[in-house]
This record gives structure tokens, sequence and C-alpha cells, in this order.
């Protein structure tokens, strides 16, 4: 890490990019970077090439957030497995990455990747505190908190004591877990509910109770006037019945592709492996891809793959 921080501290300009389609990890790491190096004097861009779903919008320098990609001395991929997935060409000039996604590409010597990191704000936070304790302020450990929270699906998805050392650690520092708790989970859209029960409709279960999927479809987002970030969290539905071990959603993108959701339980197979036979990646009791293709055939595609993760 000291390596890391003697890099960093050598650049002014500093981009800190995430993936398309950011969640809250990808959000809260972003802003809790930015936050933080702006602390430290230098200059942060935080860019997400899909801005922010407004349930984030309440975190400190979300309106300093850019669409675009500024020119920078340093450029900063966390939360993502690949440049590729920021959605925009290679930038011109040195990249850092900070993950804990299991795949994926180096880019540096002082690239920080920890697959047992329950979040990537879980990191970044080892990282920050290292770099310099006194600079986590509320700006810092707020952002840091919700990518924890989200990323590990409310402490529901990792096992372990990480997430709740963090999680403790934060809290101590002025994160208010209740009031969090309260903006994220507790703030729907109506449109989320009109979305879900057009898409609960597609809730199909096969291979003997062990698999469930669901699918979402442009005609629902239309029938309904929801946009994507509607639909998040849609997974937990099939993943929550009873003797369901694979779960998946399978949902129309605008830019053309299905995205694909894939959950696992105990007892069921690593989903970054399925996810990474179509492009995808993730970790092994949640990943993703996109699949180009009609909807029929994608599912097959799909379920063929998940078969035979669990028949061998
Ligand atoms: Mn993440």
């Amino acid at each position: 890490m000291k390596g890391t921080v003697e890099f960093i501290k050598d650049f002014k300009r500093i981009a800190i990019v995430s993936h398309i389609r950011p969640d809250g990890d990808a959000v809260g790491s972003v802003l809790g970077f930015a936050n933080f190096l702006k602390r430290k004097g230098k200059e942060p861009f935080p860019v997400l090439k899909h801005g922010v779903p407004s349930v984030f919008s309440f975190l400190p320098g979300v309106n300093e957030i850019l669409t675009d990609l500024p020119e920078a001395d340093l450029y900063i991929l966390v939360d993502a497995s690949e440049w590729e997935r920021t959605g925009f060409p290679d930038p011109d000039g040195p990249v850092v990455r900070f993950d804990h996604h299991i795949t994926g590409d180096r880019y540096s010597e002082h690239d920080l990747l920890d697959p047992e990191a329950p979040s990537a704000t879980s990191l970044l936070l080892r990282f920050l505190k290292f770099w310099d304790e006194k600079a986590l302020h509320e700006d810092v450990v707020l952002p840091l908190y919700v990518g924890l929270l989200t990323d590990t699906g409310g402490f529901k998805n990792r096992e372990g004591t990480r997430a709740f050392e963090d999680a403790l650690y934060l809290v101590k520092r002025g994160v208010n877990p209740r009031k969090v708790a309260e903006l994220i989970f507790r703030e729907k859209p109506i449109e989320m509910y009109r979305l879900l029960s057009l898409a609960l409709k597609t809730l199909r279960v096969v291979e003997d109770g062990r698999v469930a999927y669901m699918v979402v479809r442009k005609e629902f987002f239309e029938e309904v006037g929801a946009s994507r970030e509607h639909s998040e969290g849609f997974v937990e539905y099939p993943l929550s019945l009873r003797g369901v071990i694979v779960a998946m959603k399978v949902e129309w993108d605008p830019e053309g592709y299905w995205k694909v959701g894939l959950r696992s339980k105990d007892g069921g197979p690593n989903v970054a492996a399925i996810a990474e036979k179509f492009g995808g990646g993730g970790h092994y009791f949640s990943a993703g891809c996109r699949v180009f293709g009609e909807e029929k055939e994608v599912i097959e595609a799909l379920l063929s793959e998940i078969r035979k993760a669990l028949y061998g």
C-alpha cells in the first residue's frame, strides 16, 4: 500500500472512474476517494458515464460527478475488472486499479486487488486509513459505508467478520446506519413496484425447484414509465424462493443487450464462472454479464451453462 500512496502522491489531477450502470459500490468508491483526495490537496474528478442513480443523490459531492472523461494526470479505476467497463475509450495516461473482483486485468504494479474485500469501498477504506486516517471525515466515510452496505446486500451476501468490522469503524466515525438504511431502502419510487409487478409475472422455477429466473422486458419499462435504475435488486426475488440455489434476472437494456444478474446460495455453483462464459464476471455468489440475442435463446444459453455448473 505504501508504494501505491507514494505513486498517487506524485499526481495532481486525478480522475476516479467506475463502471457503467453504477451501483452503490461504484458510486461510493468514486465519491469517497474523490472527497478524500480533495482533502489531501489534489484535484480529483469523480467520473461515472451514466451518472448517479437518484437513490444515491444524498451523498456528499454527488453534484461534482462528471459523465465525460476529463483529461487527467492519473486515472484510477475502481470496482471494475477492466477499463472497458467504464464505457470510455482507453485514457491517455497511467491507470491504477482498485478492485475486489476475482477476474480482470492488471494495469500497474500499484494496483490494489483484494477479492476478499466485501466491497470496493472496504478495500478503499483500508487504503485511505493507511494513507491518512485523520482525513476520513463524514464526506469520506458515508460514501464508503454506502458501498459496503449495498454490495453486501445489506450484510446478507458475505461471510466472515470483515464487513462488520468495517461497518463498526465507519459508524464510529459518524455514519448513522438507521438514517442511511432509510435513504437507501425506504425511499423507493412507485415505478419500481409497478415494474416489479410486471416482472414477477415472468418468474419461472426450473430444474426441480433449484433454479429460478425472471425477465424484465423493454415493454415493461415503457408501460409503467420506469427507467433502468428501478429494476435494481430484482434478482433477490427469484433468489429468495425456498429451495432455489441459483437465481437469474434477465433484463432488456436500451443498448441492445440483455443485462444478466446471477446469484447463488449455499450449495449452489460459482456464478462468476458462469458469467465469465459470457464475457462477464463477479464473485462466487453474485455475478453478471451482458448477452446479445433473442430473449428465448439467451435464456436457454444461460440455463444450459447453469445446468453444466449444477450437474458437471
Ligand atoms: Mn463492488
